[in-house]
């Protein structure tokens, strides 16, 4: 049998790709370590994926002096943090999974890329030298808002990065002129090192600067106290700032908002029915009434 000489450059040709498509693949596998989620990794029930310690509260977490964890949920149709910040010159380690269907991670530029299968937790460890920014897509099909599927991933200078938290409120949203307004202030800081932070109150009209240090994973409680006869009646702005964090709201002074809820309290005592004492109060009002008028 006689075969062209072109013919047999093409067998030839065509035999070599699919021995360097097999060689590639081999690589892949057993140089690079690219495979397939699988149950061999850990697992988890999609049903407790909300309870879980690490997913039911996704976030960045520093385990290591350069070393990161970053637990992902990716679910219909949002990734939970939906934007993720880490710093320059890390490691960082994804933990991704899902509660609902199949989705992907695939964080564009950079080799970042898996099924989010429910029940599986896919994990990916890839450094970061220098600062950028990358969308976060998903690739898999997961129904109606799919094409709305996206986050960000923002990787900071080490100076711009910071794993402080701040959580401020008022104690009350309603206060008697005679009382004090709280504001109460939590400032977590989930870095292993120290920082030092500036915890700015503003109380209407008051303000108070405090310049704190707060060791690596520990949380700081403040609270600043004006008295509400000092706000006058009506309401009243409040903002707490921490560097670039900020929380505000407002609160209403009311004047007699005691009186009322004594009245109230009052009249639950005249149901119970001791009569006794509401005669004795009753006495000492009147003695109380009497004095005043004499004076
Ligand atoms: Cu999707």
């Amino acid at each position: 049998m006689n075969i062209h000489s072109y013919e047999k450059l093409w067998l030839g040709a065509a035999m070599l790709l699919i021995v360097v498509f097999i060689a590639t693949i081999t690589y892949g596998a057993v140089g690079l370590g690219v495979a397939m989620i699988d149950d061999a990794e850990e697992t988890i029930s999609p049903g407790d994926v909300f309870d879980d310690d690490r997913f039911g509260e996704p976030r960045v977490e520093q385990v290591g002096e350069d070393e990161y964890e970053v637990y992902v949920r990716a679910q219909t149709f949002t990734y939970n943090p939906n934007e993720i910040v880490v710093p320059e010159n890390s490691e960082v380690t994804f933990y991704v999974t899902s509660p609902d269907v199949i989705h992907s991670f695939s964080v564009v530029g950079t080799n970042i890329n898996t099924m989010v299968i429910p029940g599986e937790i896919s994990t990916m460890t890839v450094e970061f030298d220098d600062p950028g920014e990358y969308g976060i897509v998903c690739n898999e099909y997961c129904g109606s808002g799919h094409h709305d599927m996206e986050g960000k991933l923002y990787v900071v200078s080490e100076d711009e990065f910071d794993l402080t938290e701040l959580e401020a409120d008022a104690a009350a949203d309603e206060v008697d002129l005679e009382d004090d307004v709280e504001i109460e202030a939590t400032v977590e800081n989930r870095q292993l090192e120290a920082i030092d932070a500036t915890i700015e109150f503003e109380l209407g009209e008051e303000s108070q600067t405090e310049t704190v240090t707060i060791d690596g994973q520990e949380t700081i409680e403040r609270t600043f106290t004006v008295p509400a006869a000092d706000l006058g009646e009506g309401d009243h702005d409040w903002t707490v700032t921490v560097d670039d964090y900020e929380e505000s709201g407002t609160v209403s002074v009311v004047d007699g908002l005691e009186d009322d809820e004594d009245e109230e309290s009052d009249d639950q005592d005249a149901d119970d029915g001791d009569d006794t004492e509401t005669d004795d109060d009753e006495a000492t009002d009147d003695a109380d009434t009497d004095g005043g008028d004499d004076e």
